[in-house]
């Protein structure tokens, strides 16, 4: 039987900073559902990429000193950037774009054309507010308090000669989309674009740009570039070979299942993005799912605003698997969630080292001591069956159908929720059951406790096959610890109470989730993100150069000499202060008091030729007089201070003056 096709999208990225967790979820949540499908037996095909022009690109360019091309080439294709993050993850995309690949270029060019050709797009005067950032045009009545109502930055006052997209010709078959069927998800975003942007009229949209070169030129008007998010949301069907030669399953895939994307560029996915395919008479895409945000201390996390959380410590941290599962496991993917380390943690150790780690270690530690790993022919059955088998075996066997059910109305947190009730419920009969009693007396009890601990076995087996998605190189451990072989991993299996074998040999293996001491754990994340953040900050900063001229028979008064070093010590009680005694050419030792006990050990400056201002009034400093200064200069690395003393040519003598 022909397979059915399945065909799902990520938002493509920009490759404008390093991506975070929010990003990390939204992809992680594609993939949990790409792999979901493979397992249901479906052609899937699962996209991702990177949204690579537009104004915000080029500035960041120009403020790295680089091309845009490649500034982006080091976001996506560089160390530790894009591609690096989604292999770490697991991410199991069947393609990748990049919306600077010719064949995109090629096409979105072909795209413009066709909807110009057809009278959808014109040539008009722009005159609005842009919000740069954002690469998003806004009218007056959309700005909030004047600002950018996306990101509430300030926007300017744009005008200039543009092409417009018809977008009000398109209004009502957009709006009965959106109210008549279940193209957009959650339901509850279909009012926000009906009455926010649909009611009080779609205006048309400008949809080339004169001011800035990098992105898609208009091949028939040289110095107009298509709108970024023309040239953006085409890339779903670019990427299958739309209007292209690169790739030719466009027919096959088209139109998309689900684009999942997050909820402030719903109204891009859910308004512009089908009035385009209507223009182009094109499919169109069967649903988009707008998903809430990853906050951090109740706002939204954003590289300007220096709050991100970089996944790439989290997941070398805690395992990837962990991660994956704890951002699906914790936050309904409808709504906001408000991201922590200490939830993270939490949901590991109670989750995973707690529910399903003790489930599988503690099986297969019984099936190892009982039975030598290899449970007896006849385990499946038992004489005398008890009340909470029955109980065990009802709730696994309907485990499958409740989880599809949830998969399938996107809602991956409540499919997670119901494996993890039959997890806990697997341990209670741990409890219920207590083999280690059963194991007092094998000749009365041995085949009752066989049978206990085929079904734990097959328990863990169910949830193991349903965990797969989420956790996709954990469960492969967790089915050789308990025996499956592949035959009774699949998804057909999953719904097939006694599927595992009766002599199953079970394997110690390693623990697959540790618990983590949360604490030191706190502490160590605080001094990774510290770290970065100090990473991050400007190799090398001086002050700047005073502005205030002071005038020269003023500065000739200041007296610098050259100073020997005869004796250098801590100063007691003061973590600050060094004492010296300075040979100033005078004859009579000088003291003078510095705080650079910091940079310093006192003996390495010993016999050293420094320079100081000597006609300073005297001063005291903890009880002792300081007669003069010690110039050094000082600069800031990396966010920390630096100090050098200023040391001089041991030939030069003591008491020199310095002019
Ligand atoms: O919007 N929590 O790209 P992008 C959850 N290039 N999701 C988050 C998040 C957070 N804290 N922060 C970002 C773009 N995201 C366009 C898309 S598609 C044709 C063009 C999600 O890199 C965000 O909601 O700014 C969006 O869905 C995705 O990351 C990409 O954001």
């Amino acid at each position: 039987m022909e397979k059915k096709k399945f065909y799902i999208t990520t938002p493509i990225y920009y490759p404008s900073d390093k991506l975070h967790i929010g990003h990390t979820y939204c992809t992680v949540a594609t993939d949990a559902m790409a792999r979901y499908k493979r397992l249901t037996g479906h052609d899937v095909m699962f996209l991702t990429g990177t949204d690579e022009h537009g104004q915000k690109i080029e500035n960041k360019a120009k403020e790295a000193g680089v091309t845009p091309q490649q500034f982006v080439d080091n976001i996506v294709e560089g160390e530790g950037g894009i591609l690096d993050l989604w292999k770490l993850m697991n991410i199991s995309n069947d393609r990748f774009i990049r919306t600077t690949d010719d064949y995109h270029v090629a096409s979105v060019q072909k795209i413009f054309k066709k909807m110009y050709d057809k009278g959808d797009i014109y040539k008009g005067a722009y005159k609005g507010k842009y919000c740069t950032p954002c690469e998003s045009f806004w009218t007056e009545s959309q700005l909030k308090d004047g600002c950018c109502p996306d990101c509430g930055r300030s926007v300017v006052d744009a005008e200039e000669e543009a092409y417009f997209f018809k977008l009000s010709k398109y209004a009502d078959r957009v709006q009965s989309l959106l109210e008549d069927t279940d193209f957009l998800q959650p339901r509850s975003r279909v009012n926000e674009m009906v009455n926010n942007f649909i009611k009080p009229g779609l205006e048309d949209l400008c949809v080339s740009r004169t001011s800035f070169t990098w992105g898609v030129p208009v091949d028939f008007d040289p110095g107009h570039v298509v709108y970024v998010w023309v040239d953006a949301l085409f890339n779903y069907c670019t990427a299958l070979g739309f209007l292209n030669d690169k790739y030719d399953d466009y027919d096959h895939y088209w139109p998309a299942d689900y684009h999942f994307v997050g909820k402030e560029i719903v109204r891009f996915h859910s308004i512009i993005w089908p009035a385009m395919l209507m223009s182009m008479e094109e499919p169109l895409p069967k649903h988009v799912f707008g998903h809430g945000w990853l906050l951090l201390d109740g706002g939204k996390m954003s590289k300007s605003k220096g709050n991100v959380v970089d996944p790439y410590i989290l997941a070398e941290k805690f395992g990837v698997d962990a991660l994956r599962f704890f951002l699906m496991r914790t936050f309904p993917f409808g709504s906001d969630g408000n991201f922590s380390n200490e939830l993270l943690i939490q949901t590991i150790n109670t989750d995973l080292a707690n529910d399903l780690g003790n489930l599988v270690s503690r099986t297969t530690a019984m099936a190892g001591k009982y039975f030598d790993g290899t449970l007896p022919a006849g385990c499946k059955t038992c004489a005398a069956p008890e009340a909470v088998d029955a109980d065990l075996i009802a709730m696994v066997s309907a485990l499958r159908d409740q989880y599809e059910k949830d998969m399938e109305s996107c809602a991956p947190h409540t499919a997670l929720n119901d494996v993890f009730k039959v997890i806990q419920r697997a341990n209670k009969y741990i409890d219920e059951t207590a083999p280690w009693a059963l194991a007092k007396d094998m000749d009365a009890n041995g085949e009752r406790l066989a049978h206990v601990l085929y079904n734990l076995l097959e328990t863990t087996r169910i949830c193991g096959i349903l965990l797969t998605p989420f956790m996709p190189e954990s469960m492969e451990k967790l089915f050789v610890q308990i025996g499956a072989c592949e035959a009774c991993r699949d998804w057909a299996s999953a719904n097939q109470w006694g599927r595992l074998c009766e002599t199953v040999t079970t394997t110690k293996g390693e623990n697959l989730f540790p618990r983590i001491d949360m604490e030191k754990a706190i502490a160590e994340l605080e001094a990774a993100a510290e770290a970065a953040r100090k990473a991050t900050l400007p190799a090398i900063e001086t002050e700047p150069l005073a502005t205030e001229n002071v005038d020269f028979d003023t500065f000739c008064k200041s007296d610098f000499r050259a100073v020997k070093v005869k004796a250098c010590e801590n100063v007691k009680k003061s973590d600050k202060l060094l004492k010296f005694t300075l040979d100033d050419g005078t004859g009579t030792d000088r003291q003078i008091l510095s705080g650079i006990a910091k940079w310093y050990k006192p003996e390495d400056l010993v016999g050293k030729t420094l320079v100081a201002i000597v006609n300073l009034p005297p001063r005291k400093m903890m009880g002792q007089e300081s007669c003069g200064m010690l110039i050094s200069a000082v600069h800031t690395e990396k966010g920390e201070e630096k100090l050098n003393l200023l040391m001089v040519d041991d030939a030069i003598p003591a008491g020199a003056k310095l002019c």
